[in-house]
């Protein structure tokens, strides 16, 4: 089997692509299709060719791990595409599975396009922070209109081939055999002329209107991103332009894209979210537990949060609480929230009523001894969850994993009450746990490789994206907030107002501030670390800025108001008083404050989790820097075209990071004062250790 496989079926060509996994256009792709385009070419007889994928599917887009390599080097895929474009016989692209980016640019440079009903198509390099760059911008306006192709190539969101049938992206749909389907097709094709060229066609429902609204809608939509804007500027180009003129600015503004720090940021996430999941150690043939049946002790907000995760998967649940109000308050919620989500029309009242039907309350632990998995999701504190954990012990099957949800606490010491370590694993779901993507899966001093297998497929059958971690003091995500939360006080302390460090993160993207989140989660929370910090390390008890405003009652958006006011839409305004309460408390330390410039304010915020971030990779807290990055996107909103803190950090370059932490008063941790001084980064010192 070649690359690309030629096989005769009578007067057609078939050139079959075999790229596995995902047939994307890497080198060899483009050679082996001009060596099937040229035998076509040549031999008399034949009068049509099918382009088809071999294995799981049609091609998925331009091979993106050769964005970075010399022009000259990177697969020709425009190339291809100009000669499939002008090609004299009949061209037609059999598609199953996903035809992407790149491999949809091909599909619209034949003459016909056929597919199974299951196929999906779409465009979604601006996930990439590119654009379609081999004439998708130019040819697919022209094929389902204007309108249409900017929300497919602005959202990236792939269309079901049944659809496409509807906007005459496809000719025709394909039951049964495709490979047959389509030679049949392309030979009762075989002799229409003039052959149907997607390139001669005109946009045709193009008013101005809706790309003043298009540029309008991304700026909510992709706020501060380059490539959303280029693309409704080559959208426009489409329906205003020829063709060769919209499809050589297409060529220049991909580069432009592509050579963006966003690009790369993006890149970088979108192959991190796929290591995320491969564990050193872990193989296919690392035995897993088939969960059926799960139980969740506690109804609060974490543990029906969890709970839906599940029953949206199928999933039946059993939810234990001490008290029959509160297991009546957490069911009403749960009904609640899947009410909320019918009413907007996502789903139905049946759909309603069958997940309602996969949960069963009650206040009797025993109800879980058929659990192949429980979940304890109840507050904070070591001597209960060490009781919960020895009846657990008591009243689960053999074989059954007993999770803890804990966002910090020791998990090895939670482990140690039962007689099954081995079984024991953090599953830690990010508020509210039925939205937030992110899973942190904390691996024990003595789970299973079992167990961490069971739960890392577990994820991606809730949807989850799953990032194991290791065992210390708020893990990985709460860890390296806790650090950016001691220095967004400590730059009020110093002289910035609240709402500059909330201003600040928003510049970079991030929905929050540091402020305004505290405000979100609950000003309490962090008070209550505080203080146990300082317990733990016999200092007295915190009188920072921040303890004082908690002391007045005011914990944050539930008590109506913390750092910040707000108004009925929770829109946040600063508060006279806090402002006071910050400025009394300066000049009772003698801090004169001053003058804070967004530079420092960023470096400060930002380099605290990075270096916090180098720590934890040092100690093996975290496997990989991108796993960091991929917490951050899915558990704190760091925007994934900045790469993450630490994919950031290495664009900024770790030298410029260091120097600056040194700058700010902070020391540098090790492993991040080593790659500055040989110029690493982080992302090289993931390759180097096979992880990234
Ligand atoms: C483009 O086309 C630009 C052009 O317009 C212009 C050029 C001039 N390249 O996701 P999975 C790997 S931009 C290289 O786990 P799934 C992936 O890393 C491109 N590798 O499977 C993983 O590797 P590993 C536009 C790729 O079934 C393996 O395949 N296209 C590519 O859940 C399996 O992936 C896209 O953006 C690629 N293009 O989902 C499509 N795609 O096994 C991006 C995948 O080593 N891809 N890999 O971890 C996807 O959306 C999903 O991968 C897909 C399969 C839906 C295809």
């Amino acid at each position: 089997m070649s690359i690309v496989d030629q096989t005769r079926e009578g007067d057609v060509l078939v050139l079959t692509i075999n790229n596995p996994p995902v047939n994307a256009f890497s080198p060899g792709v483009p050679e082996g299709l001009h060596a099937g385009l040229d035998a076509a070419e040549s031999a008399g007889e034949v009068r049509a060719v099918v382009i088809i994928g071999g294995g799981r599917t049609f091609i998925a887009g331009a091979d993106i791990k050769t964005f970075d390599l010399p022009r000259e080097q990177a697969p020709d895929l425009r190339g291809f595409i100009s000669r499939l474009d002008a090609f004299p016989k009949p061209t037609v692209a059999a598609i199953h599975g996903t035809a992407l980016g790149g491999g949809l640019e091909v599909a619209l440079a034949c003459t016909y396009r056929v597919a199974v009903k299951d196929a999906q198509m779409g465009l979604p390099e601006v996930k990439l922070g590119v654009l379609p760059g081999a004439g998708g911008t130019q040819r697919l306006p022209r094929v389902v209109g204007v309108q249409k192709a900017l929300e497919m190539m602005l959202s990236g969101n792939p269309i079901k081939a049944t659809e496409a049938k509807d906007l005459g992206l496809v000719d025709d749909l394909v039951e049964g055999d495709l490979r047959s389907g389509a030679v049949e097709f392309a030979r009762a094709h075989a002799d229409a002329r003039p052959l149907p060229r997607v390139s001669e066609r005109t946009v045709t429902d193009a008013v101005p209107q809706v790309f003043g609204a298009a540029r309008q809608g991304i700026l909510k939509t992709h706020r501060g991103q380059l490539s959303p804007s280029l693309i409704v500027d080559l959208a426009e180009m489409s329906a205003t332009q020829p063709f060769a003129v919209g499809w050589d600015s297409e060529a220049r503004l991909f580069m432009q894209a592509k050579d963006s720090p966003q690009s790369r940021g993006l890149r970088h996430i979108f192959f991190a979210e796929r290591e995320a999941g491969k564990v050193p150690g872990l193989t296919k043939d690392t035995p897993t537990t088939d969960v059926r049946q799960v139980g969740i002790i506690g109804a609060g907000t974490m543990g029906g949060g969890i709970a839906m995760n599940f029953l949206n998967a199928g999933l039946p649940v059993t939810i234990v609480e001490t008290a029959q109000e509160a297991l009546d308050r957490g069911l009403s919620v749960i009904r609640r929230n899947y009410e909320n989500t019918a009413k907007k029309g996502r789903l139905t009242v049946e759909q309603v009523e069958q997940r309602m039907g996969l949960l069963t309350p009650t206040l009797n632990v025993e109800d879980l001894a058929d659990a192949d998995l429980i979940i304890e999701a109840v507050f904070e504190n070591m001597d209960v969850k060490k009781d919960i954990f020895t009846r657990l012990d008591a009243v689960a099957k053999p074989g059954a994993i007993l999770a803890t949800n804990t966002s910090t606490l020791d998990v090895n010491e939670i482990a140690s009450v039962t007689g099954r370590p081995e079984q024991v694993i953090g599953l830690h779901f990010f508020s509210p746990a039925n939205v937030m993507k992110l899973l942190e899966i904390v691996r024990a001093d003595k789970t299973s490789d079992s167990v961490l297998a069971t739960c890392l497929a577990l994820a991606r059958k809730i949807k989850k994206v799953g990032v194991v971690v290791g065992v210390c003091d708020g893990f990985v995500g709460n860890r390296m907030i806790h650090r950016y939360g001691d220095e967004a006080r400590k730059l009020v302390e110093e002289g910035a107002r609240p709402q500059d460090a909330d201003a600040t993160m928003h510049a970079l993207g991030l929905p929050m501030g540091p402020f305004e989140m505290s405000d979100m989660a609950g000003l309490d929370i962090g008070y209550a670390i505080r203080a146990h910090q300082a317990k733990v390390r016999g200092e007295p008890k915190p009188d920072g800025w921040l303890d004082r405003i908690v002391e007045t009652g005011r914990k944050g958006q539930k008590t109506g108001g913390g750092i910040y006011d707000y108004d009925e839409k929770r829109r946040p305004s600063p508060n006279a008083d806090v402002q006071k309460l910050i400025e009394d408390h300066r000049a009772e330390k003698g801090i004169r404050p001053r003058e804070i410039g967004q530079e420092e304010l960023t470096e400060r915020l930002v380099y605290s989790l990075v270096n916090e971030g180098a720590k934890i990779l040092e100690e093996g807290i975290a496997q990989r820097a991108g796993d960091i990055d991929v917490i951050y996107i899915y558990g704190y909103g760091f925007p994934a075209y900045r790469g993450g803190p630490m994919g950031y950090a290495d664009e900024v370059g770790l030298k410029n990071v260091a120097a600056a932490l040194e700058k700010h008063g902070q020391t540098p941790a090790p492993l991040l004062k080593q790659l500055a001084e040989e110029g690493g980064t982080f992302a090289a010192w993931d390759r180097q250790k096979g992880r990234g």
